[in-house]
């Protein structure tokens, strides 16, 4: 595995954790975490490094009170980009946010505060998110005279479908609480702190096995990509590589000897 220096990351905090869980923290608080092109590409950096690294998950956060105000608008005003500029810049946020979502290492987001236009796309690149009693979502590019550009038309529209990804973006509408889970703007909601939470969550997915947890963060999302016909057979293949590796055999061998954990109704 490679040795990353956990220093080199500009405008990220990287601190790994006992449990192989590293906690990358976005920190321009100042900046309410708004996304520039420096933080952009040490992004990419991190979740290219991550997997081959040994990292077992990621817990994503927001320094201070807000997870991300989304592109730094103050660096768009003043760099005035062309066209061709700001093309190429937004296929750097989809090269960080594709590695997040396809670079095989679960990332679960703990969201505060705003996570709001590329704010929300990069929650929404992550695989599970927490939201706590301050988190709010929104797409507020509409008034601003913007348009996404961080896959938001992709994986916003997942989550939420076309209709209200549209109202979002017309009207500036903003969720928060049960409503947004309960629209699948996130999986949880708890009334204490998100991190918290979201650090169990780590903690408890870093117990899985490397591989398995490769798979699933890796080929769900891939296999949402083909026909139905290629995803069975992609599907098939992973798990012909996965449910066979030597790492599973014990824990396979535990159920047999009646030592494993029993799926209980709550969850326990
Ligand atoms: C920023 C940004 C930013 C704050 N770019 N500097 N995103 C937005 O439209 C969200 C814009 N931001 C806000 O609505 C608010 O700032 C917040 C709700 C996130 C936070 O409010 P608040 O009252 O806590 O902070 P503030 O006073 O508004 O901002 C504090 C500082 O952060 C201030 O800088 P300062 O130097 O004057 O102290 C703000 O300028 C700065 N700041 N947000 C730059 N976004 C690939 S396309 C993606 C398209 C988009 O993401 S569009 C952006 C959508």
């Amino acid at each position: 595995p490679l040795d990353p220096d956990f220093t080199r990351f500009t405008n990220l905090s990287v601190t790994p954790d006992d449990d192989g869980v590293w906690h990358v923290e976005l920190n321009r608080p100042h900046k309410r975490n708004a996304l520039d092109a420096e933080t952009v590409e040490a992004l990419v950096d991190l979740f290219s490094i991550a997997p081959r690294a040994d990292a077992r998950a990621v817990v994503l956060s927001g320094a201070g009170d807000h997870f991300c105000a989304g592109l730094d608008l103050v660096e768009h005003h003043d760099a005035d980009r062309s066209p061709a500029a700001f093309w190429q810049l937004c296929l750097r946020w989809h090269e960080a946010f594709n590695k997040m979502e396809y670079g095989g290492v679960p990332v679960i987001a703990a969201l505060k505060g705003a996570v709001v236009g590329g704010g929300l796309e990069l929650a929404s690149a992550a695989h599970i998110r927490v939201a706590d009693d301050s988190t709010y979502f929104a797409l507020p590019e509409g008034q601003r005279g913007l348009f996404t550009g961080g896959g938001a038309t992709i994986r916003v529209a997942d989550l939420v479908g076309k209709a209200r990804m549209i109202d979002m973006m017309l009207t500036g509408r903003v969720y928060h609480g049960q409503e947004a889970i309960d629209l699948g703007l996130a999986q949880y909601l708890t009334d204490g702190s998100s991190l918290d939470m979201a650090r169990q969550i780590a903690t408890k997915t870093a117990q899985n096995l490397p591989l398995t947890n490769f798979a699933i963060c890796s080929a769900i999302s891939h296999m949402q990509n083909m026909s139905s016909l290629d995803a069975a057979y992609a599907e098939a293949t992973v798990a012909g590589i996965v449910n066979t590796q030597p790492d599973a055999r014990e824990r396979l061998a535990a159920f047999a000897d009646k030592r494993a954990a029993r799926v209980r109704k709550d969850g326990t």
